[in-house]
């Protein structure tokens, strides 16, 4: 456990030093847009998806630096979204890892350029990086674009903004959770397999512990927006709209929190002594509580 701790610690610290390396140059113009972006992107994000993305390469003996490209891509689309789903013609939020949501800081227009450019950035220092096959990138980026478009995250936060409310039914919820939240996680795990040069069997256990993580992993969030306050979250609380808590109570999301991790770690049983370290992922998420 204890050096389950340290990895976490030590894998943290070299994504924030990645991200600071793609983001710390530009023309002075763009000074201003790069203070906005970094002043998201450095402010203690947990680092979960990246993270994640360095267990699955290590599956594959994959060293974490040739995933260090991807890994900041990963969660620059991830604090690309954030940015923009605070913004106020989205949930409005006023708070984002603990400080004021960026557009509150450097104004809407300059906070929409920022999630734009960083989602841009994304595609872009996966393409630039030498260490990867150039069919490996294609792949890599056609799993990323898909995973952020219509028919990802962008749908899914477009059915959260149209469809949600108390009325709606198991099959919407499950679509924005789907889409908004797990699609970024199924996106870490098959785009770091592709690396790994995974086989059919091993993507689809992959592609099956990182859909229910990522579940879990939102309706963990959805309990935790409706019980606690924003100081705790980190986070702007009670704002969820399609929110698995508000429409089935906690012991129903506990329930179905634990059902989710459950089948997650039992996918990548295939993995035997190597599914340790997402066995651990699975436990930590269970029990945070930010
Ligand atoms: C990709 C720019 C872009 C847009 C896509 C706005 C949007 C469309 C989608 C919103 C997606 C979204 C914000 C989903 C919520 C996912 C979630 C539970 C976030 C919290 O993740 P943590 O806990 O946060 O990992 P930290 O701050 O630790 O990184």
């Amino acid at each position: 456990m204890e050096d389950m701790m340290a990895y976490l610690k030590d894998a943290k610290a070299y994504v924030d030093s990645q991200l600071g390396n793609y983001m710390n140059s530009g023309k002075p113009y763009l000074d201003g847009l790069r203070e906005s972006i970094n002043y998201t992107l450095f402010s203690g994000g947990k680092r979960i998806r990246p993270i994640f993305c360095f267990i699955v390469g290590e599956l594959f003996d994959v060293p974490r630096e040739k995933l260090s490209s991807l890994a900041c891509a990963l969660e620059m689309i991830h604090t690309a979204s954030l940015i923009m789903d605070d913004l106020p013609h989205m949930d409005s939020a006023r708070m984002r890892r603990s400080k004021p949501a960026n557009h509150l800081v450097y104004g809407q227009d300059v906070a929409s350029l920022a999630s734009v450019a960083l989602l841009t950035r994304a595609y872009e220092v996966v393409m630039a990086d030498d260490g990867l096959e150039a069919p490996t990138k294609v792949e890599v980026v056609r799993h990323l674009v898909d995973t952020v478009g219509m028919n990802g995250m962008v749908g899914g936060q477009f059915v959260d903004l149209k469809f949600s409310g108390p009325d709606m039914g198991h099959d919407t919820l499950d679509y924005i959770h789907i889409h908004k939240t797990a699609s970024l996680f199924i996106a870490t795990g098959l785009t770091a397999a592709v690396v790994g040069n995974a086989s059919e069997a091993q993507m689809q256990a992959i592609d099956s512990y990182a859909k229910n993580l990522g579940f879990a992993f939102q309706v963990l969030d959805d309990l935790m927006d409706l019980q606690s306050s924003s100081e705790e979250a980190g986070k702007s609380t009670q704002i969820d709209r399609g929110s698995f808590a508000r429409l089935y109570g906690a012991e129903k999301s506990r329930q179905v929190i634990q059902e989710h991790t459950d089948k997650a770690l039992e996918s990548v049983n295939i993995f035997g002594e190597k599914s340790t370290k997402l066995n651990f992922l699975g436990h930590i998420l269970l029990k945070r509580r930010s």
